[in-house]
């Protein structure tokens, strides 16, 4: 029966893995609060703007037919920059395809035309940026999903570097007499290209609201023919904008809270998370209610705040991919401590904190060494919850045990306290006992 739960859990995580591809824009109010579009990990492709080319012209009037070159430079393509906003929760806002405006291209009399405007993309804090190795790149066309062939073969035109004569626009009629074979294109533009392929793999934390990183350069203009005429010799060709880096990148969601609640399905961490704090993650009486992380904030007498995870419920070999594996324990990952919320009616429910330590330690090798307390859940729960918790502290102390019961909201405030604690005084517990009396 249980196994079979599990299934058709995994089953379900599985559909909501297929979900988690989707981009998720237009998706209904009801969606969005039962949290079934939460997305923490996503590949995208970013793509700079294309700078424009630069105009091959001259200048003529009344008086003079063909006058010295004017053409107008090109403008250069926008870049794609991801920034941390605080007020997104999930990378679901985050489309799979990432293009920032082209250039202008130049014109006659001179002018140049308008650069492309950057795209800034909003990712929540705690997005970890990973590009991919610079030895796929090439793969780059292999690697996305065929959803727009049209964009797809305009990219891989981008990622192959054109040829010489491709590199210039000709005056009408000029292309075979035009010998740009011996022309310098300005050391600018072999820089950029080179970098295209082999420039710094793009990588970052995004940890504060507001910090930004670029993700991918838009190309630089090209260069109308007043740069390419001297003297006499005036240019009839002009150089082509660049095309933007494209650059695919592994986007990573790595939450961001003080305290991290780690335990069983069912046993109460989002009780517990909707009587400490202003979250309010669903409560049910059966296993894999909460399906995604939520973050809450306690907020204490003294106007001091801390944030609190609650992550779903983890069971024995998650690690091995039952119930809903261990991914996103990578969302108590950053926390400074954790807090085990275990169910204390349970028989032997040290055995639960031994299952809980051990698949922490399966997801990151001493994971489980953090500061860390115990609540023992359901404390109200009649005389086993009582036997099991007397039974418990007559064991060696591994960390502290306070028993609470979320339900009710008993002992929650010293529970709080406790954390709070803890969290001040990151070295040792302190004397932990005088303040749970
Ligand atoms: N008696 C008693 N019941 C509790 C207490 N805390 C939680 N419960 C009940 O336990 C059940 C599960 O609570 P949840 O908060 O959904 O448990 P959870 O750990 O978030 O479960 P998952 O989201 O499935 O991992 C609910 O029916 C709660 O009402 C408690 O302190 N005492
Ligand atoms: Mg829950």
């Amino acid at each position: 029966m249980w196994r079979h739960g599990l299934a058709a859990v995994r089953n379900s995580s599985r559909r909501l893995g297929q979900r988690r591809c989707e981009h998720t824009a237009g998706r209904s109010d009801g969606e969005r609060r039962s949290g079934r579009n939460f997305v923490d990990r996503m590949r995208c492709t970013v793509v700079g703007g294309t700078g424009g080319n630069g105009c091959v012209s001259f200048f003529r009037d009344a008086r003079v037919s063909r006058g010295p070159a004017d053409g107008g430079d090109g403008g250069s393509g926008g870049d794609v920059w991801l920034e941390a906003d605080s007020s997104e929760t999930s990378l679901s806002c985050v489309k799979q395809w990432l293009r920032a405006q082209a250039g202008g291209h130049g014109r006659g009399k001179s002018m140049h035309g308008a650069s492309g405007s950057d795209l800034t993309v909003r990712v929540p804090r705690g997005t970890v940026v990973r590009e991919m190795a610079a030895g796929d790149r090439g793969a780059l066309p292999k690697l996305v999903e065929p959803r727009d062939r049209g964009f797809l073969a305009e990219l891989a035109a981008q990622v192959a570097p054109p040829d010489r004569e491709e590199q210039f626009v000709h005056y009408p009629r000029w292309e075979e007499r035009n010998d740009v074979r011996a022309v310098r294109v300005p050391a600018e533009f072999r820089a950029f290209r080179r970098a295209a392929a082999h420039g710094p793999e793009v990588s970052a934390d995004l940890t504060q609201h507001g910090q930004r990183v670029r993700v991918a350069a838009g190309g630089l203009g090209g260069l109308g023919n007043p740069h390419f005429s001297a003297g006499a010799t005036q240019a009839h060709y002009a150089l082509r904008g660049l095309a933007g880096h494209v650059r695919v990148l592994d986007l990573e969601l790595k939450t961001i809270a003080d305290v991290g609640l780690v335990g069983m399905p069912n046993a109460g961490k989002s009780t517990l998370l909707r009587a400490i704090s202003n979250a309010h993650p669903r409560v049910a009486p059966y296993a894999f209610t909460t399906l995604n992380p939520y973050i809450g904030t306690v907020s204490y007498a003294d106007a001091h705040q801390i944030t609190v995870a609650d992550i779903p419920g983890l069971v024995p070999d998650a690690h091995r991919n039952v119930g809903l594996g261990h991914a996103f324990l990578r969302h108590v990952e950053r926390c400074s401590l954790l807090v085990f919320v275990v169910d204390v009616t349970r028989p032997e429910p040290w055995r639960d904190l031994q299952v809980l330590r051990h698949e922490l330690d399966c997801f990151r090798p001493g994971l489980s060494a953090r500061p860390s307390l115990v609540l023992c859940n359901k404390a109200d729960a009649g005389k086993a919850a009582r036997s099991n918790y007397e039974r418990w502290l007559r064991m060696p102390p591994a960390m502290p045990l306070v028993p609470v019961s979320a339900l009710l909201g008993k002992n929650v405030a010293k529970a709080t306290h406790i954390v709070r604690h803890m969290l001040e005084n990151p070295g040792g517990s302190g004397d932990l006992d005088t303040i749970a009396a």
